[in-house]
């Protein structure tokens, strides 16, 4: 595994250094600096399916580029047919949102509105299959007003221009919650994972008092639609407003799930800043929701090397950015169930995305009829050769939940 840093001390240009991993250590003798600057964040994505990861965004010339980076030389080509102004900071993503197995870029104009809703605050965008469809859903958190006093979170379903909220209740008892607003250096981002297992993705926000002062993390459940005006899409975020172990963190300011002793059961990453103190305070908080759930967890992971790789030895690769995981099952009342992740598609502005993917089968479903698993790949480039690997003896039970992990 390699590190990429990026730096930019005006905001503006940002340059980017390239550790290369060495096995278990990083290569101490140097490392690359990429000889163009960018004018934001860069995307981490394999532009030409080759399951080496490439370097995307707009470089100083003011023209998207991606620059190449096989047998670590960088080799830089016009990535976009067309000029294209991105918005800063960016949220592009790499992934698939019409089922094809290829993930493609989300600039894709005639899948997604091309406008955002109408908002003064615009947050970053994530993609998730919110509904549980298969499609990847496009939401976006935003601030209504100039003040970020009104908040809301908007949906865009695959193949729909339309932007739906689905969620726009942010008062608790005679308070008001809202939005941090965000700063070029940590926009607003919504983070999310399945914490319950049961197939619909949730998500952890910072929501700050806006009439006393203090502000902490709230996990937002992804439950069905109980008012008019997110029937379109069927499901909402309803907010955790008594979970008290976040309610104990003080001034946080991110959030996030990742998978603590890698038991297929999310757990939560809190950062809080002490008062009058320059250093963040990290949380772990362990997952103890009864679940009784089953899951699959799936990564996905190139099969590359290169270097120290006896012939003998097959490697498993790095986790690559772009894969599109799907499932289908039957519920309980012998209805399809269906649901889709991508795994890294998103790299740049703290999306901090888990490196695989965790999808909740809910309570009944403890089988799975099919698992399809699509790889970004070269046009014309035949199905690649695929071997599963099934860890550890098929399956594990982690005190709530069952899971697999392929
Ligand atoms: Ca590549
Ligand atoms: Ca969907
Ligand atoms: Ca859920
Ligand atoms: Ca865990």
């Amino acid at each position: 595994m390699d590190v990429l840093f990026t730096l930019s001390p005006n905001l503006k240009d940002t340059t980017v250094l390239i550790f290369w991993g060495n096995n278990q250590t990083l290569e101490t003798g140097g490392f690359l600096k990429l000889n163009k600057t960018f004018a934001d964040q860069p995307l981490v994505m394999d532009f030409n399916g080759d399951m080496i990861p490439d370097v995307f965004g707009v470089t100083d010339s003011s023209s998207t580029e991606v620059c190449y980076l096989t047998n670590r030389i960088p080799v830089w080509r016009n990535a976009l047919s067309s000029a294209v102004s991105m918005r800063i900071p960016h949220s592009n993503a790499f992934i698939n949102l019409n089922k094809d197995f290829n993930a493609g870029e989300s600039l894709i104009e005639d899948v997604m509105p091309t406008d955002p809703p109408k908002a003064s605050t615009i947050g970053q965008s994530s993609f998730v299959d919110f509904d549980g469809d298969g499609y990847q859903d496009h939401l976006l958190p935003v601030c209504l007003d100039d003040g970020c006093k009104q908040s809301a979170i908007y949906l865009a379903k695959s193949g729909s221009k339309e932007w739906v909220p689905v969620l726009l209740d942010f008062q608790r008892r005679e308070t008001i919650w809202s939005f941090v607003p965000g700063t070029p250096g940590q926009p607003l981002t919504l983070h999310l994972g399945d914490y319950n297992l049961d197939g619909f993705p949730d998500a952890l926000v910072i929501l700050r008092n806006t009439s006393g002062s203090g502000q902490q993390a709230f996990l937002l459940e992804n439950v069905p639609c109980n008012n008019a005006s997110c029937h379109n899409v069927g499901r909402m975020f309803h907010i955790h407003w008594d979970q008290s172990d976040l309610g104990a963190i003080q001034n946080a300011v991110m959030a996030t799930f990742f998978d603590i002793y890698e038991d297929g059961i999310l757990d939560m990453l809190v950062l809080s800043k002490a008062e009058a103190k320059n250093d963040l305070i990290i949380h772990a908080l362990k997952n103890n929701f009864e679940a009784d759930a089953y899951f699959v967890k799936v990564m996905v992971l190139s099969g590359l090397c290169s270097n120290n790789c006896p012939e003998d030895v097959k490697p498993f690769g790095v986790n690559q950015p772009g894969p599109y995981v799907m499932y289908t099952t039957v519920d309980s009342n012998g209805y399809l169930k269906n649901a889709s992740a991508g795994q890294l598609s998103q790299s740049a502005h703290f999306s901090l995305q888990l490196p695989y993917t965790v999808l909740g089968l809910g309570r009944s479903a403890n089988f799975l009829d099919h698992l399809y698993v699509g790889i970004p790949q070269q046009p014309g480039q035949t199905v690649r050769k695929c071997e599963r690997v099934i860890l550890p003896g098929l399956s594990y039970r982690t005190g709530t939940a069952t899971g697999y992990t392929v």
